[in-house]
C-alpha cells in the first residue's frame, strides 16, 4: 500500500501573536494507520493556493475546534456559540469541495463534522444542552473530569457500519454542537440516544464521513483502529493527477 500524504487542518491561536496549533493524538492516529501526516494551517483565500492543497493531498482531516460562525450558515448567534474567526471555516469550506470534486477522501472530526455539514449547505444545532436537553452528557462540565462517553447507534445502510462492523458503539463526546438540517445529500448514520446527529456521510462520495465523536482521543478503540484504516485506506488509492 503506499502511504497517503494526510492533511490535518488547525486553526490559529492568538498568543500575541497568531499561533498553528494541532493536539498531537491526531498525527499519532494519522502515523499509526499508516499515514504521513502534515499540518495544514490556514492561508486566507488565495484559490490558487488551495487549489495546490487539493491535489498535493491523497485525504483531510479536519480537526476539533470551536464554533462554526453561525453567519456561516444563515443564523444569528446563540448566547453560548463560542465562535472562532471566519479565516479557518472559510478556507477548509474552500478546501473540502475542491476535494470532493476530485472525490478525495476527507473524515471530518467534531467540529470537522460539523464544518462538513455547513460546506454543503447543513445547518447546526448551537448549543445541545439548552436546544436538546441534557439527558445524555456530550461534554464534561469540568477540565477536571475524565471526557464524556456515551453510546450511538449506527444505521445499517451506510459506509460508517460497514468500517465499524456494529450496530452500537461506546464514543469519546466532547462537544455542544451538532448538525441540525443535513446538508442535501448528506445522509445521516448514526445518533445518540437523545437523536443527536452523531455521525453523516456524503452520498455518491467515495469516503466523505463526519463523526461528531474523538476516535482520536480513544486510541486503543477497536472503532477507532478501523475507521482510520478505512479512511488511510482510502486515501492510498488515489491515483495523484
Ligand atoms: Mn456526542
Amino acid at each position: 500500500m503506499k502511504s497517503p500524504l494526510i492533511g490535518i487542518t488547525t486553526g490559529y491561536e492568538q498568543r500575541g501573536e497568531a499561533v498553528a496549533e494541532l493536539a498531537k493524538r491526531y498525527i499519532d492516529a494519522v502515523a499509526q494507520a499508516g499515514g504521513i501526516p502534515v499540518t495544514v494551517a490556514p492561508t486566507g483565500q488565495d484559490g490558487r493556493l488551495i487549489e495546490h492543497y487539493a491535489h498535493v493531498l491523497d485525504g483531510l482531516i479536519l480537526s476539533g475546534g470551536r464554533d462554526i460562525p453561525p453567519d456561516l450558515y444563515g443564523e444569528e448567534a446563540h448566547p453560548q456559540t463560542d465562535a472562532l474567526p471566519p479565516d479557518r471555516p472559510l478556507f477548509e469550506i474552500a478546501l473540502v469541495r475542491l476535494l470532493r470534486e476530485m472525490d478525495k477522501p476527507v473524515l471530518g472530526i467534531c467540529y470537522g463534522c460539523q464544518l462538513l455539514n455547513v460546506a454543503f449547505g447543513g445547518t447546526l444545532i448551537q448549543d445541545i444542552p439548552s436546544q436538546v436537553g441534557q439527558i445524555v452528557k456530550h461534554r464534561r462540565t469540568s477540565s477536571e473530569e475524565p471526557h464524556a462517553r456515551h453510546v450511538v447507534a449506527v444505521r445499517s445502510d451506510s459506509l460508517i457500519r460497514q468500517i465499524l462492523g456494529r450496530e452500537e458503539i461506546e464514543i469519546v463526546s466532547s462537544h455542544h454542537q451538532a448538525v441540525k438540517q443535513p446538508a442535501p445529500g448528506m445522509k445521516v448514520t448514526a445518533t445518540a440516544p437523545d437523536g443527536v446527529i452523531e455521525t453523516i456521510e456524503l452520498e455518491d462520495a467515495r469516503f466523505l464521513v463526519g463523526v461528531q465523536w474523538h476516535p482520536e482521543m480513544d486510541p486503543e478503540a477497536e472503532a477507532t483502529r478501523r475507521l482510520m484504516q478505512a479512511f488511510i485506506r482510502s486515501a492510498s488509492q488515489n491515483t495523484t493527477l
